[in-house]
């Protein structure tokens, strides 16, 4: 499928994504272009890591459809969308540009939202607060999110292998990674009261955010805490409905809206 099927346009108040890691292999350039093209909105915050510099440093990867994503929220922003970066640590150094505008795009370090409810909303990266940024396991926690699952499971599909010729006896990578997932899983929770911390502190409702690639959304201690999830695994961002309600949704399920709307025209022609 690609780009805009006008009579599909999924009209919102607000749209925030991050982590779109343009720049890398592991953005998922199709889905995002064909989210951006069916979607309209008066507010499109772009909640950092969307350009992934850092990345960029090592390796320069960039195919014809990052330009189509920058073009796209640029047009968005020419034509009237309020679009709002708030950069995270692999874009940071457009963090020197806050206060300023690129083009129509206003670059903040951080930002404060109102629902038409009336729900001030923080609106941050989220890097800021991560207690892992700085160790050796969230170093390395980053750093195996960078090699990515192709890795884990090339490693798994050899490793059983190797070790009986070295003549070591079995290690499960599975409970290896069940015991990794179980410190991610406390990582999230460590980050996501981290946040609802800084909200408290900004005097605001609720707080909106990125950078550890894990879509949520719920209440703690009466402060909402939404995060936007990834366009490099899950495909999902957060809206804010004409009405000032927040969902968190998944372009999969956009997409299968869309087709069987189309289905349903099509059955109805024939
Ligand atoms: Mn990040």
């Amino acid at each position: 499928m690609s780009s805009k099927m006008h009579d599909n346009i999924f009209k919102y108040r607000s749209i925030w994504i991050s982590d779109t890691h343009l720049g890398t292999k592991y953005c998922h350039a199709d889905a995002l272009i064909d989210f951006l093209s069916n979607t309209e909105s008066e507010y499109l915050y772009l909640v950092g890591d969307i350009i992934d510099l850092w990345a960029m440093k090592k390796n320069v990867y960039w195919p014809e459809q990052h330009t189509q994503i920058l073009r796209i929220i640029q047009d968005k922003a020419n034509a009237g969308t309020k679009v709002i970066y708030t950069p995270g640590n692999h874009d940071s150094p457009l963090r020197s540009f806050s206060g300023k505008k690129i083009g129509n795009i206003q670059v903040n370090t951080h930002t404060k939202h109102t629902t038409l409810n009336g729900q001030s909303l923080l609106v941050i990266h989220g890097d800021q607060v991560d207690p892992m940024m700085h160790t050796h396991v969230g170093r390395w926690l980053h750093l195996a999110g960078d090699i990515g699952y192709d890795f884990i499971l090339f490693i798994n599909r050899h490793l059983g292998r190797i070790r009986k010729l070295l003549g070591l006896k079995y290690w499960s990578l599975a409970s290896f990674i069940k015991n990794n997932l179980k410190n991610a899983m406390r990582h999230i929770s460590t980050y996501e009261h981290l946040l609802v911390s800084l909200a408290k502190e900004h005097h605001v409702n609720g707080v909106v955010c990125g950078h550890i690639h894990y879509p949520n959304y719920q209440s703690i201690n009466e402060i909402k805490y939404f995060n936007t999830g990834d366009w490099v695994e899950h495909c999902t961002a957060l809206i804010e409905t004409e009405t000032g309600d927040i969902e968190l949704v998944k372009w999969s399920d956009m997409l299968e809206k869309i087709l069987s709307r189309a289905n349903t025209i099509k059955s109805i022609a024939a």
